[in-house]
């Protein structure tokens, strides 16, 4: 078995290869075909860029995109966490209606399964090269628990549509801290062999919480979780032992993954292609490279911003060097909304100095209040889109799969992508029609159904106030709630008794939502 996966990943490159040659498929001019780069940032707030109104923290290239192109004002992630946001882009699937797609740990197996249609299959079908570059999140390898990192992953994104990957299995938070390679650790060190757990420590292997002097970049917030394995002086979540020379140093992550994504531009700059590059700014651990610090005034939190801007900035000289701008569409979003302390001590909240990370959004990620899910959202395609414009139309992220595959002219099999919409017109701001609805999911898969004039939350049991984040609103009530969004209202004042009618029109949307499943 192993030898044939082996044989055929080998061959794999040469078949894809001569595909591409056979087919003569150019990208320069062709706007059928054109390249695109999904730019997905991690917790990155709707406040927190300088074209949305961001003070303390300068992002003069998202800026210069966003002029060059639409930014959207009221765009939404599909939930208020990362693995089921991801998974529901990439595959036009909402997460709740599978079980198994809440924040996945770093040995989870991989939650989109090979038979299923994604978005690099989509692009693979019309000829294009497909690459997933940075965070993850989505699981790797055939089974949680039980990989072998020694050796090739029995089960990669090579499985699900993507011709080149370079990523972090979960986030930087998790083990096992090394990039993943085209289903290998990248620079894997034979002298010291991986071995990754969630459940116990290996003997002698020092953790957070029994030796927090080793704790030499970051602190753990007490009681938080990221006091198991420690990595470059900073206590993760899971146990992992090995790794020597594979292991990441959290302060050249953007640097590793932003030159791989621009090795792959490179290499594919006479063909069309996909690029899924996200990044792991402004997720927790933040610890941006030294050339950063103290570029915000805001502290890691804000300098993991400046390096966000900086590898946009990065992908976008490199398109223009190559001359491939202007048939480049560069679509810069985030997975989920803000958080400040989400397990570090790295001073996030007291050096805000009057930033607001979710505009003026209530809530944060995780939350059931639009800070969860509302972000920023641009899209830039210079051959096509007129700059300077601004899109207040409501959209979410779940139609990317159906609107840009209608671009591309792909045909989608039977049961693929079921919940996502072509509306290309949104985003090409040519059609300026709100989506009729969008639901959102909050961290405690509780639902809400907004509009482009309401808001409406389900029920749900659960803290007013995360666990662990002074703070941070989780928009949980065992109450129904109903919220006005009409003339910058936002959510303040619940009027779900005043509006029965309307809150039973919201839960129809819900059920009916949820009903499709059944199907
Ligand atoms: C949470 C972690 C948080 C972060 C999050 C995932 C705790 C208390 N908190 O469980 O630090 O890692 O998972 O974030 O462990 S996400 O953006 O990838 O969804
Ligand atoms: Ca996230």
């Amino acid at each position: 078995m192993k030898k044939s996966y082996l044989a055929i990943s080998l061959l794999a490159p040469l078949a894809v290869q001569a595909a591409y040659g056979a087919k003569k498929v150019k990208t320069t001019t062709d706007p059928n075909r054109p390249n695109v780069i999904i730019i997905l940032a991690d917790d990155l707030g709707y406040g927190d860029l300088g074209c949305y109104g961001a003070k303390n923290v300068k992002t003069p290239n998202v800026d210069r995109l966003a002029s060059q192109g639409i930014r959207f004002t009221d765009t939404h992630a599909i939930a208020a966490t990362s693995t089921p946001s991801r998974y529901s882009i990439l595959t036009g699937e909402y997460a709740w209606r599978r079980e198994d797609t809440d924040i996945a740990p770093g040995d989870a197996g991989m939650i989109i399964r090979p038979e299923q249609y994604t978005m690099a299959d989509m692009f693979r079908s019309q000829g294009y090269r497909t690459s997933a570059i940075g965070k993850w999140h989505l699981g790797i390898g055939a089974k949680t628990g039980t990989q072998d990192w020694n050796a090739p992953l029995p089960a990669s994104l090579s499985d699900i549509g993507f011709d080149y990957h370079y990523i972090m299995a979960a986030t930087a938070d998790r083990v096992p801290c090394v990039f993943i390679e085209d289903g290998n650790v990248a620079n894997y060190d034979p002298s010291a062999p991986i071995h990754v757990s969630y459940k116990k420590n290996f003997p002698g292997e020092p953790t957070g919480k029994n030796n927090p002097e080793l704790l030499y970049n970051l602190k753990s917030t007490p009681g938080c979780g990221h006091d198991q394995s420690i990595v470059n002086g900073i206590g993760r979540i899971g146990y992992m032992k090995g790794g020597g020379k594979a292991l990441w140093k959290d302060e050249d992550i953007a640097d590793s993954i932003t030159s791989h994504a621009i090795n792959f531009i490179k290499a594919n700059k006479n063909n069309p292609f996909f690029m899924y590059f996200c990044t792991n700014d402004v997720h927790v651990p933040r610890f941006p490279h030294p050339r950063f610090r103290g570029q915000s005034g805001m502290g890691l939190r804000g300098d993991a911003i400046v390096q966000f801007d900086w590898a946009v900035g990065q992908l976008m000289e490199t398109l223009d060097k190559l001359g491939i701008a202007d048939n480049t569409i560069i679509l810069l979003s985030s997975d989920n909304g803000p958080v400040l302390d989400d397990g570090y001590q790295d001073q996030a909240a007291e050096l805000l100095n009057g930033h607001k990370p979710a505009g003026p959004w209530r809530g944060n990620k995780y939350s059931a209040y639009e800070g969860g899910t509302a972000v920023p959202m641009i899209v830039r395609w210079p051959g096509k889109i007129k700059g300077g414009q601004t899109s207040t139309t409501l959209t979410s992220q779940i139609d990317w799969m159906a609107s840009l595959g209608n671009l591309i002219g792909a045909r989608f099999p039977k049961g693929s992508a079921p919940d996502s919409e072509n509306r290309l017109g949104n985003l090409l701001g040519t059609d300026n029609t709100h989506r009729p609805y969008v639901l959102e999911l909050a961290y405690n898969r509780c639902m809400s159904v907004r509009t482009s004039e309401w808001k409406y939350i389900e029920p749900s049991d659960g803290p007013k106030i995360l666990d662990w984040a002074p703070g941070m609103e989780t928009g949980s009530d065992q109450q129904p709630q109903l919220y006005s969004i009409k003339n910058n209202v936002w959510e303040k004042e619940n009027v779900a008794t005043q509006h029965p009618q309307l809150v039973y029109d919201m839960q129809n949307i819900l059920r009916k939502a949820r009903q499709k499943s059944d199907k």
